[in-house]
């Protein structure tokens, strides 16, 4: 059994966090260990795994392949039930509230619920809030929910503060994978500054440069993946700007 509370006490110590994403459904057991090795030279914070859709055989066997080749905890990142998986340490358990579909609020969360129970994983209650971001995502076509457009901050602060006060442990704005433009850093700051929980950001972060403007606009944890996957030397450059 794993310890209940470590993932989620490494979350708040205070210190910005690199999390690499790897969507099993987008790469190859060669990237997985060159990912997995890279992460763990360069000091990797958080494995994110999973992704929209499955459509393949990988999604099983690329756990066992992260935990042959670093140390970093593997946090699902599921886009649905199928894809939660005992191997992995920990679970974002994503409750979609800045859309108003209530399968994703709560639904698909009882359908789960018996099966997390019984997991192992260290589960993370997580307020997943989604922010228009230059084009239409996968994330919001398969959820069927429009994101909070990206200069409605006072939106996205209200979300943030409602998801607090139902008692979830963490706060992920995100702007969708391969999304054109990141989560602006206005928004960033004003949500920070408005909740107690740690902050996660994600999507369409390319760069160093833009990992470090949304470290220091308030994430606590900076996600990336597509910009991994096409240039795996990125993980130093993007550990190294952070720190
Ligand atoms: C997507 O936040 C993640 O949900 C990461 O996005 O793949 O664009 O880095 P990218």
């Amino acid at each position: 059994m794993k310890n209940k509370s470590t993932l989620l006490k490494k979350l708040n110590d205070g210190r910005k966090k690199f999390a690499v994403l790897i969507d099993p459904d987008k790469t190859t057991a060669a990237r997985v260990k060159r990912i997995a090795i890279n992460s763990q030279k360069y000091g990797v914070d958080f494995i994110f795994y999973g992704g929209s859709l499955l459509t393949n055989n990988n999604y099983v066997q690329f756990i066992p392949i992260l935990k042959d080749y670093c140390a970093i905890p593997v946090v699902l990142f599921p886009g649905n039930y199928l894809q939660i998986n005992p191997k992995a340490d920990g679970i974002l358990l994503l409750s979609l509230i800045s859309g108003r579909n209530p399968d994703l609020l709560i639904g698909k969360h009882v359908i789960a619920a018996p099966f997390l129970k019984t997991s192992g994983l260290e589960i993370l209650p997580t307020g997943y809030i989604l922010v228009e971001s230059g084009k239409l995502t996968t994330v919001s076509y398969m959820s069927n929910t429009i994101p909070i457009p990206s200069d409605k901050n006072e939106i996205a602060i209200c979300t943030a503060m409602a998801g607090e006060m139902l008692g979830l442990k963490l706060i992920y704005l995100d702007a969708g994978s391969g999304a054109r433009n990141p989560v602006p850093g206005p928004m960033i700051s004003q949500v920070k500054a408005n909740i107690n929980i740690p902050l996660i950001i994600g999507g369409g972060i390319k760069t160093e440069a833009d990992a470090l403007r949304v470290c220091k606009a308030g994430a606590d944890v900076v996600v990336v993946g597509n910009a991994i996957e096409d240039k795996p030397a990125l993980i130093s450059r993007i550990a190294g700007a952070i720190r």
